[in-house]
C-alpha cells in the first residue's frame, strides 16, 4: 500500500467536461486528486492530455484502486448525470470498500429533494453531502461558484478546497478577480462559496439560481426584442447599448456576453449576424421548472420565474405560433420618436424587472429555510453569487449589503435602496410595458415583474371578490375585513331579501 504523503487529498468519479475542469481546477491549487471514470479509455486520455499540474493527478482503471490511492477519511466528489446515476456510484463505491467517515460530494445539478432522501439513505454508511456548482465549463476550470449543504462536520473537510477552487471576488468592491489561467489561478479575493446548510441546502440554492438565471436571460432576450423592433436597430447598435449598460448598474456577466453575442457574425453566411440564423426555440433541462414548480408548491408567488419557463414553453412551439401568425394579426408598431429616451426607458424597465425576479427568488429561499429547517444567510448566498456563475453582477453586491444591514429582511423590495431604485425606475418601465402592449410585441417577463410590483404593493387586491366566489359555489367561507384573522364565515347565497345598503 502507498505511504500516506503519497495519497491524493480528493478522489473525483465523472469525466465528462465538468469533471475533467473541476479535477484540474483542484490540481491546480496544488492539491493531489485521484480521478475514475466508467469508462477507463476517459481516464487514460485526461492523464494523457495534463501531463503537467502542480498538484498530482492519478488516473484509477478501478474503484478498488481509486478509493487505495486517497487519503482518509476520503472526500469523493461525483459529477454524473443527475439521476439514477448518482445512486448507482454511491453503491459502487460502498460495494468497493468505502469507509463510514468517507465523504462522498454530489457536486452534480441534482434535484434537492433527492439530495435530502440520499444523505438519510446513506446515513450509517457514509457522510452524503451535496454542492451546487455554477459556472458552465469555464467556471468549473477557473472558479465556479460553489453552493454546499451538508453535515457542517463534513464541510470542514471540504472547505479548504473549496474556498481554494472557486471564484474570488474583491474585497473591496465585490467584483469578481479574473485572470486565473491553466496552472496559474488567481491568489487573494474572497471565495465565492460558503456553507449554506444541511442536507440538500446547497442543491436547493444552487436550483433558485438556475431559476433566477432563467429569468434574467429572458428579461435581457426582451430588452433586445423591444429594442430591435420598437427601434428598428441593427445587431452591431444593439452590442454597443449592451455593452454601454454594462458599464452601469447593470453590470453582468449575461449582459456582456449579450453584447458579443449581438456582434457575432455567422461563420456559414459572414454577412449575417449569427443571432438572426438562430432558430428562436428556446430548450431547458428542468431546473427552472423545479423553481417554478417548488414556488407553486410552497404557495410563493414567484410569477416572473415562472413566466420566464412558459416563455421558453411558448417559444418551442415554434411551427404553431408561424401557423397563429398568419391568422391571429395584432396591432402595426408605431414608429417610435426618441430613440435615446426609449433606449434608457428600457433600461429602466430591464432593472426593475430584475429587483423583481431578484425579490422572488430571496422570497423563496426565505420560505424553503421555514418548509425544511434550514438557516440561510441571504448577504452570503448574494456574496458568492457575485463571481464564477452564470447571474455574476455587481448588482449582487447590493443585495449582500441589503441582507447584512437586515438579515430578516421580508423582501427585497423592502430594503431602502432597491425601494428608492424601483421607486425611480417605474415610470419608465410602466411606459415600455405600455408600448409592448399597445404595439402587440411579447414582453411577458417585464409585464409580469412589472405585475408582481404592483401586487405586492397593493394593500387591497381583488381576492375578497374570489373568496365570495368560492363561498357562493363552494361554501368554503371567508374572512372578513371587520373581524380578527382566522374566524371564517358563511353566508347563503343568493341572499333573498336586500336591506338597505351602507354606502
Ligand atoms: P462515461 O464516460 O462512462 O459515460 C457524464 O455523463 C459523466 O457521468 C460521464 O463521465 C459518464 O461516464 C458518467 N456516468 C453517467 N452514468 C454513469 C453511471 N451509471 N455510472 C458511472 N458513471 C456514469
Amino acid at each position: 500500500m502507498a505511504n500516506s504523503e503519497s495519497l491524493a487529498n480528493v478522489g473525483l468519479i465523472g469525466l465528462a467536461v465538468m469533471g475533467k475542469n473541476l479535477a484540474l481546477n483542484i490540481a491546480d491549487h496544488g492539491f493531489g486528486i485521484a480521478v475514475y471514470n466508467r469508462t477507463g479509455s476517459v481516464t487514460q486520455e485526461f492523464i494523457r492530455e495534463n501531463p503537467s499540474t502542480p498538484g498530482k493527478l492519478t488516473g484509477c482503471e478501478t474503484l478498488e484502486q481509486f478509493i487505495a490511492a486517497i487519503k482518509q477519511p476520503r472526500v469523493i466528489i461525483i459529477l454524473v448525470k443527475a439521476g439514477p446515476a448518482v445512486e448507482a456510484v454511491v453503491d459502487q463505491l460502498l460495494s468497493a470498500g468505502l469507509a463510514k467517515d468517507d465523504i462522498v460530494v454530489d457536486a452534480g445539478n441534482s434535484n434537492w429533494n433527492d439530495t435530502i432522501r440520499r444523505e438519510k439513505q446513506y446515513a450509517d454508511r457514509l457522510k452524503f453531502f451535496g454542492s451546487g456548482v455554477s459556472g458552465g465549463e469555464l467556471g468549473a476550470r477557473f472558479g465556479p461558484s460553489l453552493m454546499p449543504g451538508g453535515d457542517p462536520a463534513s464541510w470542514k473537510h471540504l472547505q479548504p478546497i473549496w474556498e481554494a477552487i472557486a471564484a474570488k471576488v474583491d474585497p473591496v468592491n465585490g467584483r469578481p478577480i479574473a485572470g486565473a489561467a491553466p496552472g496559474k489561478p488567481v491568489s487573494g479575493g474572497i471565495p465565492c462559496t460558503a456553507y449554506i446548510g444541511p442536507n440538500g441546502a446547497g442543491h436547493y440554492v444552487k436550483m433558485v439560481h438556475n431559476g433566477i438565471e432563467y429569468i434574467d436571460m429572458q428579461l435581457i432576450s426582451e430588452a433586445y426584442y423591444l429594442l430591435r423592433h420598437l427601434l428598428g436597430l441593427s445587431p452591431d447598435a444593439l452590442a454597443d447599448i449592451f455593452h454601454d449598460w454594462n458599464q452601469g448598474k447593470l453590470d453582468s456577466y449575461l449582459i456582456e456576453i449579450t453584447a458579443d453575442i449581438l456582434r457575432q457574425r455567422d461563420p456559414a453566411k459572414p454577412r449575417k449576424y449569427l443571432v438572426d440564423s438562430i432558430l428562436d426555440a428556446a430548450g431547458q433541462k428542468g431546473t427552472g421548472k423545479w423553481t417554478a414548480g417548488n414556488a407553486l408548491d410552497m404557495g410563493i408567488p414567484a410569477n416572473s420565474i415562472a413566466e420566464a419557463v412558459f416563455a421558453r414553453c411558448m417559444s418551442a412551439i415554434k411551427d404553431e405560433r408561424v401557423a397563429a401568425s398568419k391568422k391571429l394579426k395584432g396591432p402595426k408598431a408605431a414608429a417610435v420618436k426618441g430613440a435615446k429616451a426609449m433606449i434608457e426607458a428600457i433600461r429602466q424597465a430591464l432593472y426593475c424587472s430584475k429587483i423583481c425576479a431578484y425579490a422572488q427568488g430571496f422570497q423563496l429561499m426565505r420560505e424553503a429555510q421555514k418548509e425544511y429547517q434550514w438557516k440561510l444567510d441571504f448577504g452570503s448566498i448574494a456574496g458568492m453569487w457575485r463571481g464564477g456563475c452564470i447571474i455574476r453582477a455587481q448588482f449582487l453586491q447590493k443585495i449582500t449589503e441589503a441582507y447584512q444591514k437586515d438579515a430578516n429582511l421580508v423582501n427585497l423590495l423592502m430594503d431602502p435602496y432597491f425601494r428608492k431604485e424601483i421607486l425611480a425606475g417605474q415610470e419608465q418601465w410602466r411606459q415600455v410595458v405600455a408600448l409592448a402592449a399597445k404595439n402587440g410585441i411579447p414582453a411577458p417577463a417585464f409585464m409580469s415583474a412589472l405585475a408582481y410590483f404592483d401586487s405586492y404593493r397593493a394593500a387591497v387586491l381583488p381576492a375578497n371578490l374570489i373568496q365570495a366566489q368560492r363561498d357562493y359555489f363552494g361554501a368554503h367561507t371567508y374572512e372578513r375585513v371587520d373581524q380578527p384573522r382566522g374566524k371564517f364565515f358563511h353566508v347563503d347565497w343568493p341572499q333573498a331579501d336586500r336591506p338597505q345598503l351602507e354606502v
